[in-house]
């Protein structure tokens, strides 16, 4: 993993793994891709190449891969779980034709590629809790589809063809520097902006749904964590459980309310996002990660909550 392209360098996860990327990986190259008005700015535009990526232009990546010698893609464009409900047919073309579009070029050029998947490619039929590293993925929202999809074509290209991909199932993600945008667990995230900023926050999440939650320092650990796993101790690929902390949005208001107490929440529960939230795991059982590449998270609830209100404080306050 040397010259990378990281694709949706400008979204929630994107922002912060350019970053790490850069910084962590000694004589990496890492190309912030992204989409006409999501442009990279402030030390994202300096500190590195940008380039328009497209995940539905196969030329315009396949010209980047050349230009930079790209060996590693993390393929991040993705419509999240509520606003793929409202636009399916564009969430399978961004997840499924893009990500077709990436592992050809993968395959042509000798390219290890990174495409998230989700706790959303579970579905109703699913062991709840504990939910293990195989086990049934019957989701019923196209987020889930294209997720599920996105693990087997992954699998596909790499037992067929010999593509070196990689995946992680993430939780919900809650970070301070980029905000997610139509995920079913962005309520999260935006309960921190609530408390710090001394607003009510309206949940639309029902209390006692619980769901694998994580924060982004992890993430990014993980994601650059599986991409450098040695490869003959991978008995899974594409995708493995991994997990640090589950709470419903009782549990993570009583967090919050031990650094601001005054903290006010009331519930105007959203249909969408309630029915995909009931589709979905209590909490994973990551032990696979574990054992075969190491994956040990360092946040829980509370060391979460600390780190997350001093940082909003700096930002918003
Ligand atoms: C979403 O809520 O859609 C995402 C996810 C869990 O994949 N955050």
């Amino acid at each position: 993993m040397k010259n990378i392209l990281v694709i949706g360098s400008t979204g929630q996860i994107g922002s912060e793994l350019t970053m790490k990327l850069r910084t962590g990986i000694p004589g990496s190259l890492v190309v912030a891709g992204y989409i006409p008005g999501a442009e990279p700015k402030g030390v994202l535009l300096e500190s590195g190449p940008a380039e328009v990526a497209d995940v539905c232009n196969a030329k315009q990546l396949a010209a980047i891969v050349d230009k930079y010698d790209i060996d590693t893609i993390y393929n991040l464009a993705a419509l999240l779980s509520a606003v793929a409900e409202r636009l399916p047919l564009k969430a399978w073309d961004i997840q499924m034709n893009g990500l077709l579009n990436i592992l050809e070029i993968a395959r042509e050029k000798n390219v290890a590629v990174f495409t998230p998947s989700s706790i959303g490619s579970f579905g109703e039929s699913t062991p709840k809790v504990g939910t293990p590293q195989d086990t049934i993925q019957r989701p019923s929202s196209m987020y889930g589809v294209t997720k599920v999809a996105t693990e087997l074509l992954s699998d596909y290209y790499h037992f067929k063809y010999g593509v070196d991909t990689r995946s992680v199932r993430f939780p919900g993600l809650i970070s301070y520097t980029t905000l997610p945008g139509g995920g079913t667990t962005d309520y999260a995230v935006e309960i921190y902006y609530a408390a710090v900023k001394g607003e009510e926050f309206v949940c639309p999440i029902a209390a006692g749904t619980y769901m694998d939650m994580m924060y982004m320092p992890d993430a990014l650990d993980a994601a650059v964590a599986i991409m450098q796993a040695d490869p003959s101790k991978l008995v899974h690929r594409n995708s493995f459980n991994i997990a640090s902390m589950s709470f419903d949005p009782e549990g993570v208001a009583a967090a919050i309310r031990k650094y601001i107490p005054d903290l006010k929440m009331r519930y105007e529960v959203d249909p969408v996002r309630q029915h995909i939230a009931d589709s979905w795991p209590d909490s994973m059982d990551d032990s696979c990660a574990r054992a075969e590449w190491g994956w040990a998270p360092k946040y829980g609830l509370d060391e979460m909550t600390r780190d997350m209100i001093e940082n909003l404080k700096k930002k918003l306050l």
